[in-house]
């Protein structure tokens, strides 16, 4: 079978998942540095999002499916569980993120620092402001669920953890989001602990220079 080949912009979260969840898996993959509704992505992706991957015949989209069939067809640690209460309660904190708490923590805050809208370029504050409470609680149920074993399920590195690190990392750089992180002791150890991990360590999307 051709080697696997992973599409999307680096800087994107979901992409970076996915990366996280090859290396994790020691899988030998080619990165193909694409834009959303890019030619390569909508070949695969009706939608336009990234990633999308091809593996020989078979082409996939959205990052949890991509990360279930590298599982899957790869050896090497499990990132769902295979028991059926820890492989649904990765379910659940993957739905839960990519459903909920991405609307808020990324769509909603961080974009908008990202790409500023503002006056002279500056963060659109009309936009973040209102926002922030939201922000704060959306922090408080990772705060939670990351309190008790440094994991989100069990004391297992799963691919709940790989799905929400990207965004906590980015969160990290913000002034609300950031000072919420520095003063969460079980988060920042979360970040700390797992930040050291070769495959989230190697896979921080570099900047354009
Ligand atoms: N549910 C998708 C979401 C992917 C997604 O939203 N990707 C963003 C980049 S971070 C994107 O392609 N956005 C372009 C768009 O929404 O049109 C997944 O898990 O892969």
């Amino acid at each position: 079978m051709d080697g696997l080949i992973l599409i999307g912009v680096p800087a994107s979260t979901y992409v970076r998942v996915c990366r996280i969840a090859l290396a994790e898996k020691g899988v030998t993959y080619e990165l193909v540095p694409a834009r959303p509704h890019s030619p390569d992505v909508t070949a695969i992706n009706p939608l336009g999002k990234v990633p999308v991957m091809r593996h020989g015949s078979v082409t996939l989209s959205e990052s949890s499916a991509i990360a279930r069939y590298i599982d899957q067809v790869f050896p090497g640690p499990a990132l769902f569980p295979t028991d059926p209460v820890g492989n649904a309660y990765t379910e659940q904190w993957v739905s839960r993120v990519n459903s909920s708490l991405d609307l808020v923590l990324v769509r909603q805050y961080l974009i908008p620092y990202i790409f500023p809208g503002g006056p002279d370029g500056a963060p659109d504050r009309s936009k973040i402001d209102p926002v922030i409470p939201a922000v704060t609680k959306a922090l408080e149920l990772v705060q939670t669920g990351v309190a008790a074993t440094g994991h989100l399920v069990g004391d297992q590195f799963t691919f709940a953890d790989i799905n929400l690190i990207p965004i906590l990392e980015y969160l990290q750089m913000t002034p609300e989001a950031g000072s919420f992180i520095a003063q969460s002791q079980p988060i920042q150890s979360y970040l700390k602990r797992h930040a050291a991990r070769e495959s989230v360590a190697s896979t921080v999307a570099k900047r354009a220079a």
